[in-house]
């Protein structure tokens, strides 16, 4: 890594006007306001670190994108602990258990019991971002939409340099570290050199849709099929998120809302009479599946986090959440570093993170080989999969397995 020293605080300063070019220095150049981006400029915030947030798109757009629903025990208290939750405890619903549905029954895991009180809560990802753009703007640090262009220059040398043009003006961040929070489809991850990727395409995809209705169940119903995997989610006690698989490369317009719900109720569908209340759906997507990580998630002054490191499959509703506990884990090493010039913590955040992608890359894997169905397998597969489900849902030592990795592993930061 390069000689940064701390810099001295005071404000993100503008270095005035030469060639054009609008120069600002700051600690931290932070590249994208999804929830990695803007958590971290709250972490660094209250610990007194500067930092400027950039994002391409347009503040409506990345608050109407709908993405996850799951935060796990410490994302919530990480919110809650810097003050970031008031809608959330209003709006977040709080689940203590699932149910994992096969064989036409379902099955329900009581992950609080098992993880000594732990619980997921229900809240949707447009909301998270929605409450951290706000309070963000409400502390009047800079965070600047629809900027165009970015890219980053010395990453490697002592002070890097970020260049974007906004509004037609030509724009340079002099910073001492720049957070690559950009997303999977980012500019900061290909900005590195030397980076090994670790890979795994699933032959599946997810379709998604909002339905106005009222959840038929007060908490998530993961269901394996023969037909293929299903998911009952929620947003609100009006709306429902589900989920089918679905091929890979199948268009969209091939699946009509009378489809879906056929789909639906074909799979979800319990022999004690349960299924998913139908209603008029608003929103529809289809998601590809993989999962992807890099190492190490830092080239000099870069340091990568969230989906610019790692993409997840959402089976085990994990993305947003490593998101956060990466930015929990760099927000600690950088207010270290600010400190006290140690940069020990900042060495190590790669081998941090790290450690607990590869859990929850485990985990996710494992949830989504057991409930999807994947072509090319044959009745042997199948047998195993029921056998799997089987054991997890009567085994209580394999029951806690799964509810400690759904609320979320310790993130061991103190
Ligand atoms: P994001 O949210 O993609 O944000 C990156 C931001 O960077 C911007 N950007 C740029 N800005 C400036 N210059 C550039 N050149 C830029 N290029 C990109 C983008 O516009 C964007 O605003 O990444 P981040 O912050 O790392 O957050 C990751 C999460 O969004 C993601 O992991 C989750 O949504 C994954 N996920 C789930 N995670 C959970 O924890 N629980 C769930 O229940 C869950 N369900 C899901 C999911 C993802 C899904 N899809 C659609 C992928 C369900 C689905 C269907
Ligand atoms: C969601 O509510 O969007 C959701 C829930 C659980 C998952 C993935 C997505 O595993």
């Amino acid at each position: 890594m390069g000689e940064a020293r701390p810099c001295r605080r005071g404000g993100a300063r503008s270095l005035g006007l030469s060639e054009h070019v609008n120069r600002t220095r700051t600690q931290v150049a932070i590249v994208g306001a999804g929830p990695a981006g803007l958590m971290l400029s709250h972490l660094l915030h209250a610990r007194g670190i500067e930092s400027i947030v950039l994002e391409s798109r347009s503040r409506d757009y990345v608050e109407d994108r709908v993405r996850a629903g799951v935060l796990e025990h410490n994302t919530v208290e990480i919110l809650c602990r810097y003050g970031l939750a008031e809608r959330l405890r209003k709006h977040g619903l709080r689940h203590d258990g699932l149910w994992l549905s096969f064989a036409g029954s379902r099955h329900h895991i009581n992950m609080s019991e098992l993880t000594g009180g732990k619980a997921i809560t229900v809240y949707g990802q447009h909301e998270v971002v929605r409450d951290l753009i706000q309070a963000r703007l409400a502390s009047g640090a800079p965070l600047e939409f629809e900027i165009e262009d970015l890219t980053l220059h010395d990453i490697d040398a002592p002070t890097p340099i970020v260049r974007y043009r906004k509004g037609g003006a030509e724009h340079e961040i002099v910073c001492d570290w720049i957070a690559g929070c950009d997303g999977s489809h980012g500019v900061c991850r290909p900005s590195a050199r030397g980076l090994s990727e670790f890979e795994r395409v699933y032959p599946f995809a997810w379709l998604g849709v909002l339905a106005d209705a009222p959840p038929s169940s007060d908490e998530l119903v993961y269901t394996h099929h023969e037909r293929g995997f299903a998911l009952f989610s929620m947003r609100s006690p009006k709306v429902t998120r589900l989920y089918l698989q679905v091929d890979p490369d199948e268009p969209i317009e091939e699946w009509a809302d009378d489809r879906i719900w056929e789909e639906l109720q074909l799979r979800m569908g319990t022999r004690d009479g349960w299924s998913p209340n139908r209603g008029a759906i608003s929103q529809k997507g289809i998601t590809p599946m993989r999962s992807f990580v890099v190492e190490p998630m830092q080239y000099g002054k870069l340091f990568l986090a969230g989906d610019a490191a790692h993409i997840v499959p959402p089976t085990g509703a994990k993305g947003l959440n490593l998101a956060i506990a990466d930015v929990a884990v760099l927000a600690r090493a950088m207010g270290e570093f600010y400190a006290s010039g140690r940069r020990l913590l900042l060495d190590q955040y790669s081998d941090t993170c790290l450690r607990r992608v590869w859990k929850v890359q485990r985990f996710s894997w494992w949830m989504t080989s057991m409930l999807h169905r994947c072509p090319g397998d044959g009745p042997f597969d199948r047998r195993r999969q029921l056998a799997e489900l089987d054991y997890v849902t009567t085994s209580r030592a394999a029951m806690t397995a799964l509810a400690e990795n759904y609320v979320g592993l310790p993130l061991d930061l103190d």
